[in-house]
């Protein structure tokens, strides 16, 4: 350990602990701007500088303690230094927080807050004019809000592989970008939203879709039906000060019903649907000397990652549509023949943890009868956007269920929202229809947490069946090229785009920087989903009676002839 003293604070940690990671031990919180936990640690902003006694103040980020060492992180030549920096920053910063995707949730204004800001305009001068990138899907970025402080860059490059943006130009003309300036929409983005997740500021969202789902629930001439993922219920109520880690399954419901929605569902359902569909794929391929190893294809980041960046592993892929798409193709089809409605006056909306979600709806494949599965696809932040718009106290609601029958799920389809979460549910099914024996323990624990790959070997029947989970297409792409290379084999795989998977995806609500060093929402929202998987009554997909009842009255067999038309898919290279 390595003893030094912060601020007359002293403190222990380990060798190799930062300055930074330090005060926060002692309760000190040094303020920083491009730090980003384990993804961005450059020591570029210099908002975290400390004296350390030595001849210049140093980077707190990237500053490894020393015994002894006797760090002074409030001094007021520190605190003017910060602040100066600050206003150098908003002297190219356009300052119009009031309609900023960003509001009060920016990390740059509550910096400014903190600091005592108070002269926005201190260096007044020539500022940078760029046009709003708004042509991708999913995707807006708006350089007229960015600091330079490249967590975005971390994020694309690093987490997810990607790497098509990156700073460009010199001093004053230094902008982040793609190359040859195209927009996101021209490059191979994957549409994940890792870029905005890791953004301090207003300078990447969603591209918003809120207007035109209240345009639908405007619309009396239509039949207006949600479902929200898996891992939004395990986030959403953060938007409303409820701690994270709690999840808001049954408010959820009722704030949706609220919001004039004439259906509640929930993708839950389809999430137990696609194990029908995809564990059946999964059997059939090992029994029929199928293409292995089966891939899982929920995610659509992690599909526009395989098509574009591995084409090769595309025979591997599951053909079956992600649960939301299958919702929705349920919905118009079973649904509206059950309830006798025209599916081109149904309306699908889908409230999604992701931002490739806004992507994947919009893809022609996605559809049935030149109608596409899902209408509109809104964030988790878009929602409790909308849900503020229309003054529902949240928090006071009272938990309201989903609406039978594309409503009722079990465990397996709640765990969908975490990573490893797809396999372990799979495992559960796979496992008993495989062996006709019933499973002592549906934990499969080790397809859980947040290691970057995980293994397992799982013995079915006479079978060792060897299953891999990756998260974040950084990850995937190790384990793709582990298989490539021969070194690995497997027979089934889960692969999330997102780190953490949808629990922490793009169109989660946002974390700080400084929040990120105090917890891990990657484990906190996780748990959440565990712990109401738990709590269900049925934990196993095939257990589920309203799935059942469909296949019996409607789909006829997993992988049937209508399964396949309405639920599985194709890719392209
Ligand atoms: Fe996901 Fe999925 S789990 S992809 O991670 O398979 O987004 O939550 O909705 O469709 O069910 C996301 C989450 C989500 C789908 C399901
Ligand atoms: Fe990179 Fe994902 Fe952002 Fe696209 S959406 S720029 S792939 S981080």
């Amino acid at each position: 350990l390595v003893k030094l003293t912060i601020d007359g604070v002293s403190v222990e940690v380990p060798a190799g602990t930062t300055v930074l990671e330090a005060a926060k031990k002692a309760g000190i919180n040094i303020p920083t701007l491009c730090y980003l936990k384990d993804i961005n640690q450059i020591g570029a902003c210099r908002m975290c500088i400390v004296d350390t006694g030595a001849r210049a103040f140093g980077a707190a980020c990237v500053l490894p303690v020393a015994n002894g060492m006797n760090v002074k992180t409030n001094t007021p030549k520190i605190r003017e230094a910060r602040r100066v920096n600050l206003e150098l920053l908003l002297s190219n910063h356009d300052k119009k927080c009031l309609d900023c995707a960003r509001n009060q949730k920016c990390e740059l204004q509550q910096m400014c807050q903190d600091l005592g800001v108070d002269d926005v305009d201190k260096y007044k001068g020539k500022m940078n004019e760029y046009d709003i990138d708004d042509l991708s899907p999913s995707i807006v970025r708006n350089n007229n809000k960015c600091i330079l402080c490249r967590r975005c860059v971390a994020a694309c490059n690093n987490t997810q592989a990607v790497g098509v943006i990156g700073p460009m130009g010199r001093g004053f003309k230094t902008k982040i970008g793609s190359a040859w300036e195209q927009p996101l929409n021209d490059v191979a983005c994957i549409n994940c939203g890792q870029c905005i997740a890791a953004c301090p500021t207003g300078a990447l969202y969603e591209k918003d879709s809120t207007k035109a789902v209240w345009d639908l629930l405007n619309d009396e001439t239509k039949t207006v039906v949600v479902q929200p993922a898996p891992a939004v219920r395990a986030a959403l109520g953060e938007e409303f000060g409820i701690p994270m880690g709690t999840s808001v399954t049954g408010k959820m419901a009722a704030a949706l019903r609220r919001l004039g929605f004439n259906k509640v569902f929930d993708t839950d359902w389809a999430a137990d649907l696609t194990i029908m569909e995809e564990g059946t794929e999964f059997i059939g391929r090992l029994n029929n000397g199928g293409v292995l190893p089966l891939i899982t294809s929920c995610s659509p980041g992690w599909i526009k990652f395989c098509e574009t960046y591995y084409p090769d592993f595309i025979p591997n892929l599951s053909s079956c549509k992600s649960p939301h798409e299958m919702e929705g193709a349920m919905i118009k089809s079973y649904w509206a023949e059950k309830v006798g409605i025209d599916p081109k006056d149904i309306k699908v909306v889908s409230v999604m943890p992701c931002t490739a979600k806004k992507f994947e709806a919009k893809r022609p494949e996605l559809g049935h009868n030149g109608l596409a599965d899902v209408d509109e696809v809104i964030t988790t932040r878009e929602l409790a956007k909308m849900i503020k718009e229309a003054g529902i106290d949240f928090a006071n609601l009272p938990d309201e269920d989903f609406d039978p029958v594309l409503g009722e799920s079990t465990g397996a389809g709640v765990i969908f929202g975490a990573t490893g979460g797809v396999m372990e549910a799979a495992l559960r099914t796979v496992y008993e229809i495989v062996t006709k024996e019933t499973l002592d323990k549906v934990d499969f624990t080790a397809v859980r947490g947040i290691e970057g790959v995980k293994e397992a070997t799982i013995k079915v029947g006479d079978l060792d069946v060897n299953v891999a989970v990756a998260h974040g297409t950084a990850n995937a792409a190790k384990l793709l090229d582990s298989i490539r290379s021969g070194e690995k084999t497997y027979h089934f795989i889960e692969v999330m785009g997102c780190p953490g998977g949808c629990v922490t995806g793009g169109g989660q609500p946002i974390v700080s920087a400084q929040k990120r060093m105090e917890c891990d929402p990657k484990t906190l929202r996780a748990a959440a989903l565990y712990n109401e998987d738990a709590n269900k009554p049925q934990r196993k997909s095939h257990e589920n009676a309203s799935i059942m009842a469909v296949y019996k009255d409607y789909l006829g067999e997993p992988n049937s002839h209508l399964a396949h038309e309405l639920l599985h898919t194709h890719y392209t290279a």
